[in-house]
């Protein structure tokens, strides 16, 4: 399989905290020396159905850095629903970072070791204005500003969530896209030592990397998000800066992004490249369209379980469903 990456030897070595559901999983690797990199995906990567009740203290109360003032915009809704806002807590503990683990339940005790300062994102292609830009400096520029998004993983669970951001097309247009490009390509920090999870699961094809067409870049509503709940984001949210994508299922997220490409072809994307008949690279939310291993008929809220029908575009179909036409 081509998107099996023969790792550094040291990336196989066995870390002396490495959880036992990865020992088995890296078994199963070795055993099938990379031939069978499926295997630990049926071993349950965003298969997890489990509803986390649990409320820890997750959310760290400082940070090393600020956001300015910002209003929440009211355009910007929980897709026509209006389900409450997700406590906080709940949120950033059930997490899908990869990065950090298998374990949504455990990653927030494990992002410690991220440093989302000093970040710099790097834009390059198909634009006449390619840049690695400060964090900060490109915040200054940009305008942010709060909305309320409806978030739905692929695995069926939904948070209603207060992000700041700003949109997709503010970056765009600072680095005026030529017009061959087609394609946005977002890659996630590719750092061993900041992500644990990247040495324990050395059969993944790291960095995490992710793709939309130019006219989903360009939507209205493609937030890059540097905070949550009025603050900046945590580190299990993909600080210091993911991609919010509300239209489509929870894997087209991409958090902690170093590196955006403008492409003229279609990127390949790291769920699609591992199953692609299970996470397709458009990844829209749609009810009549079961996942291979469950249905997505209805969605449970976090933290109750609460059931609610699945909505064509999670709801967002007002301003999205013309791209699809
Ligand atoms: N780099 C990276 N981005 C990622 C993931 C990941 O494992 N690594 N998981 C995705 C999935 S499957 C989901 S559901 C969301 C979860 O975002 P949250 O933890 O902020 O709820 O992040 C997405 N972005
Ligand atoms: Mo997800």
């Amino acid at each position: 399989m081509s998107h099996v990456i023969v790792p550094p030897s040291w990336r196989l070595a066995p870390g002396p905290v490495t959880p036992e559901a990865v020992w088995l999983d890296r078994r199963r690797f070795l055993a099938g020396l990379g031939a069978v990199a499926a295997a630990p995906l049926a071993a349950g990567p965003l298969a997890g159905c489990r509803v986390s009740t649990a409320k820890p203290a997750a959310i760290p109360t400082s940070y090393a850095y600020t956001l300015p003032p910002i209003t929440r915009n009211p355009r910007y809704t929980d897709g026509g629903e209006v389900r409450p806002i997700t406590d906080e807590a709940v949120a950033g503990a059930y997490n899908n970072f990869y990065e950090y683990g298998a374990d949504k339940a455990d990653v927030w005790r494990r992002v410690g070791t991220l440093r989302p300062r000093p970040w710099t994102l790097t834009v390059a292609g198909a634009c006449n204005k390619p840049g690695t830009f400060d964090l900060d400096s490109l915040l200054a520029r940009m305008p942010l500003e709060e909305r309320v998004y409806r978030f739905r993983c692929v695995e069926a669970w939904s948070m209603v969530v207060p992000w700041t951001g700003f949109p997709l097309q503010a970056l765009l247009d600072l680095v005026e896209p030529l017009g061959s490009a087609a394609f946005v390509r977002f890659v996630t920090l590719d750092d061993p030592l900041q992500m644990p999870g990247i040495a324990e699961q050395a059969w993944y094809p790291w960095p995490y990397y992710e793709g939309l067409t130019m006219a989903e870049a360009s939507n209205e509503l493609a937030l890059l998000a540097v905070g949550c709940y009025g603050h900046p984001l945590p580190n299990q949210h993909g600080a210091p800066i993911r991609l919010l994508v509300p239209w489509k299922y929870g894997y087209k997220n991409i958090k902690s992004i170093v590196r955006i490409e403008l492409l003229d072809h279609k990127p390949p994307t790291f769920w699609n490249d591992l199953a692609p008949e299970e996470y397709g690279f458009t990844g829209n939310v749609d009810p009549s369209r079961p996942h291979p291993r469950w249905s997505q008929a209805s969605e449970r809220m976090l933290p109750t379980g609460e059931r609610f029908p699945t909505l064509p575009f999670n709801g967002y179909g007002e301003q999205v469903a013309a791209l699809y036409r």
